[in-house]
């Protein structure tokens, strides 16, 4: 095994190709395994696995930073720089990450698992060797999914005016997390397809212009064939015109021709792309066989087939998608928008049945949620499909373009709360702080399967904006006359001693709470708020008159559902004297990876510490 022997990149050096293929075999092997044990990201780690090898041969890190946009592909970085063994973890509780991490390496510069960030990190940097006199490369690899995101143009523009040493590679898989929406994507793909038509369109440009007394006529004329060809030519001309070179398109399996474009493109003294084409799922048949996602993520699966071990729990995120099927069937002016992530947040279904009312607007949340509200400008009534995690990237669009013009937008936010194995840029735990900021937002918190799906009917029914925010797997089941109605909260039991109000996925955990405390005598009520802004008087009027208040939410604390109920119970005129309320939720501070009830458990927000914290505020 010859990835027995690599323990840094230095031990790279000295291998010849035919060495290096096999050790390439080996990777993808062990990479296969790695994640059929535990999930993680599959499809973009195969695919570049020849383009980490030539990287680590051709530069020195970590005195050349190598950076990886979003960082969902830098498994074999990770192996390849001392980490195989941590392969055992991948993922759990005080385990390897699955994205890059400053704790773990020093080859690790950058660990946001938020996509098209890394070529404004390499700016900075690139800036910061200049600025201190150091002469080292900067790399950033980004791939042609994270090219759809504001974020890399805006550095690119930046790059191209500053003329920053910095080393773009362009990992062109034509895939997001499905096949990526982008014109210049699809141009991409048509260089793909010729990979010979730059250097062609170089050599005849070189030649037609020495031609003796016809150069600058024929030059002309070609310009007219360039129009003619102005599809192919965008990708180049686009870079180029930002000041960025353009180079390639390089076979991304090739370590040979890669480490040959590297070493030239590393001679450069300014910006440049190196434009690389992978495949996506290389090497694994079931990944490359998997048309939407080639095997983007998955969880524990069988190596053999590819097939995902277990499952078959109804999630939310099928609830959300049956949902949306019936919304759209019944009403002709609702449509769905996501950010490159169609599969993941189930509007494949509403896709194939009612075509052209899901719209994919690439890795762009600030975009999709301003195109909204033009939408419902417009007269449409959009909904927009994102996790928790990326809804903080358009916060600002969300306030100013939805709320402060009032249109009514729907905010369908998947993956709220405790995520768990992505650890902690994938939490969901903002959401419900930065929603209840925005004026006239209605903010819904489903706690079962049946509530979210009344409440997403009736966020798509309000005259302005809402978020229904729901949680990651399995949906819980809702108990006959368990789903409340409009913006009302419901009572689930009564009891004298303490009102704890539960907010969706913690609803369960406040009820289990409660039965926990009557065996040993302390009579708990508890309701699920169902709506945290604006908030039930009638569920505020009841919590007023008990002895204690508990407020339970999978979010951060501070400025969450608990402090903003604290503060209605204050105001309420009628009291005169408020009780004590105690808030429950996530803390001020970034929140590891591990499994989401282990979190719960560690933070108090199951059944148990909720009640051990009832307890000892009531000294029983
Ligand atoms: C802001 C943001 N939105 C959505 C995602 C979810 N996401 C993770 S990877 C990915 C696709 C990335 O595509 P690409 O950059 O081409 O990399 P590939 O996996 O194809 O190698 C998406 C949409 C994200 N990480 N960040």
């Amino acid at each position: 095994m010859f990835l027995d022997t690599i323990s840094s990149p230095s031990d790279l050096k000295g291998l010849g190709r035919a060495e290096l293929r096999a050790l390439a075999d080996e990777i993808r092997t062990f990479i296969v395994e790695a994640v059929a044990r535990g999930g993680g990201h599959l499809g973009s780690n195969l695919g570049a696995v020849e383009l980490t090898l030539a990287v680590h041969r051709v530069f020195d890190s970590p005195r050349d930073p190598i950076l990886w946009d979003t960082g969902h592909q830098a498994y074999v970085h990770k192996i390849l720089t001392g980490r195989k063994d941590g392969f055992e973890t991948l993922r759990q509780a005080d385990g390897l990450s699955g994205y890059p991490s400053r704790q773990e390496s020093e080859h690790d510069w950058v660990e946001n698992s938020h996509a098209s960030t890394i070529l404004s990190y390499a700016h900075g940097l690139a800036s910061a060797f200049d600025e201190r006199g150091e002469d080292r490369r900067v790399v950033a690899i980004v791939g042609d999914g994270a090219m759809t995101g504001g974020m890399a143009y805006e550095a690119l523009n930046n790059l191209g005016h500053s003329g920053r040493r910095v080393l773009i590679i362009l990992n062109d898989n034509g895939r997001s997390y499905a096949p990526t929406v982008s014109r210049l994507s699809e141009n991409l793909t048509m260089l793909r397809l010729s990979p010979s038509w730059v250097s062609t369109r170089r050599r005849i440009e070189g030649w037609t212009r020495e031609l003796p007394g016809v150069g600058g006529l024929a030059l002309s004329s070609w310009q007219g064939v360039k129009a003619a060809f102005r599809q192919m030519l965008e990708p180049p001309t686009f870079f180029e015109s930002l000041g960025v070179r353009y180079t390639g398109p390089i076979d991304g399996h090739d370590i040979g021709k890669l480490e040959h474009a590297l070493r030239n493109a590393a001679e450069y003294d300014g910006p440049i792309v190196v434009h690389v084409r992978t495949q996506k799922g290389r090497g694994y048949a079931p990944a490359e066989m998997d048309v939407e996602k080639c095997l983007h993520d998955i969880s524990s699966f069988d190596p053999e087939t590819g097939q995902p071990n277990g499952g078959g729990a109804l999630t939310y995120t099928q609830v959300f998608s049956d949902t949306m099927v019936t919304l759209t069937d019944e009403h002709s002016d609702v449509l769905a928008i996501t950010a490159a992530m169609p599969g993941s947040t189930g509007l494949l279904p509403v896709q194939e049945r009612n075509p052209g009312r899901v719209i994919d607007v690439g890795i762009a949340e600030q975009h999709a949620v301003t195109a909204a509200a033009g939408m419902a400008m417009g007269g449409l009534r959009p909904v927009v499909a994102l996790y928790s995690t990326f809804f903080s990237r358009a916060f600002d669009q969300a306030n100013l373009d939805v709320g402060l013009h009032g249109q009514n937008v729907t905010f369908a936010l998947d993956r709220a709360g405790i995520t768990g194995d992505d650890g902690a840029s994938h939490h969901g735990v903002l959401d419900i702080a930065l929603c209840l900021r925005i004026p006239g937002m209605t903010v819904f918190a489903p706690s079962s399967a049946g509530e979210l799906e009344r409440m997403l009917i009736d966020a798509v029914a309000l005259p302005g904006p809402a978020v229904v925010r729901f949680p990651k797997g399995a949906a819980r089941q809702t108990a006959a006359g368990a789903v409340g109605a409009g913006l009302r909260s419901r009572r689930i039991r009564d009891g004298a001693d303490v009102c704890i109000l539960g907010v969706g996925k913690l609803v369960e955990a406040a009820e289990q709470a409660a039965e926990e405390l009557e065996s040993v005598g302390v009579a708990a009520a508890v309701w699920d708020v169902r709506v945290i802004k604006p908030l039930d008087v009638e569920m505020l009027r009841a919590a007023a008159a008990a002895p204690l208040v508990v407020t339970v939410e999978d979010g951060v604390r501070v400025g969450g559902a608990g402090s903003t109920i604290s503060d209605a119970i204050a105001d309420l005129q009628e009291t005169r004297l408020s009780p004590p309320v105690l808030t429950l939720g996530t803390p001020d501070g970034y929140i590891p990876q591990a499994k989401p009830a282990r979190i719960h458990a560690e933070l108090g927000l199951d059944g148990h510490g909720i009640a051990a914290s009832i307890r000892k505020a009531l000294g029983r």
